[in-house]
């Protein structure tokens, strides 16, 4: 378990539905937030991997489950991104659909990776998210992405926001202001998402 690095993931199998997943075993952390958020950049970042998952100016790029694999118990997921707007609604509905049910019935999930742009409060789907995981027992680290574009104040200011609406709603998240692009928050990061992976895990 010490040897367990966020380095070695590779890609492992696209899916539209839970069924299409890895059987449900060993230890995954999701990573989740809303569209354009930069999950799949904060992935890349993560993994040291520019080109492992596919990032894109246009919302709504990631349009299934991504699954990595770091080794044969260990697992990262790129979900879709949620509410663009663009998106066909059905296809809307039918990630809703697929999202929740992966949320509520998938037990090798051990934690969730929600990332949020730093630049804006936290929106519906982000609070949902963190009440979700404190009800349900899930681990939760709070990405606050796109540091870079914010001064070293104003995204300390963001963190701090941050961490007192969890603190006072009772959500036990981590929150790290992070940036794919300059790598703010990375190493940090590394270490919440390798300690979510062996909570339980062996
Ligand atoms: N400046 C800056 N831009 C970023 C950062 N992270 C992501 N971006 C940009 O934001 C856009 C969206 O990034 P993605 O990683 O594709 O976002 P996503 O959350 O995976 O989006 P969906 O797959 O559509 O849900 C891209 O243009 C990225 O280059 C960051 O840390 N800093
Ligand atoms: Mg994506």
């Amino acid at each position: 378990m010490t040897l367990l690095s966020l380095q070695r993931a590779r890609f492992n199998l696209a899916a539209h539905r839970l069924s299409q997943l890895p059987a449900d075993e060993g230890v995954e952390v999701a990573f989740a937030g809303r569209s354009n958020a930069g999950k799949s950049s904060a992935l890349n970042a993560l993994t040291g991997q520019h080109a492992l998952a596919r990032t894109s100016r246009t919302p709504g790029r990631t349009q299934q489950m991504v699954v990595f694999v770091l080794d044969e118990a260990h697992r990262l997921v790129d979900l879709p991104g949620y509410g663009y707007a663009k998106v066909p609604e059905h296809m809307r509905a039918h990630w809703r659909k697929e999202i929740d049910a992966y949320l509520n019935c998938r037990a090798s999930l051990h934690g969730v990776v929600l990332v949020a742009d730093i630049r804006h409060e936290l929106k519906a789907f982000d609070r949902q998210m963190l009440h979700f995981c404190a009800a349900s027992g899930l681990r939760c680290q709070l990405l606050l992405t796109k540091a870079d574009k914010l001064s070293r104040s104003r995204a300390a200011t963001a963190v701090q926001n941050a961490r007192t609406l969890c603190s006072r709603e009772g959500w036990d998240a981590g929150v790290l202001a992070f940036s794919s692009s300059a790598g703010t928050g990375v190493d940090e990061a590394r270490q919440a998402i390798v300690s979510m992976l062996a909570a339980n895990g062996d």
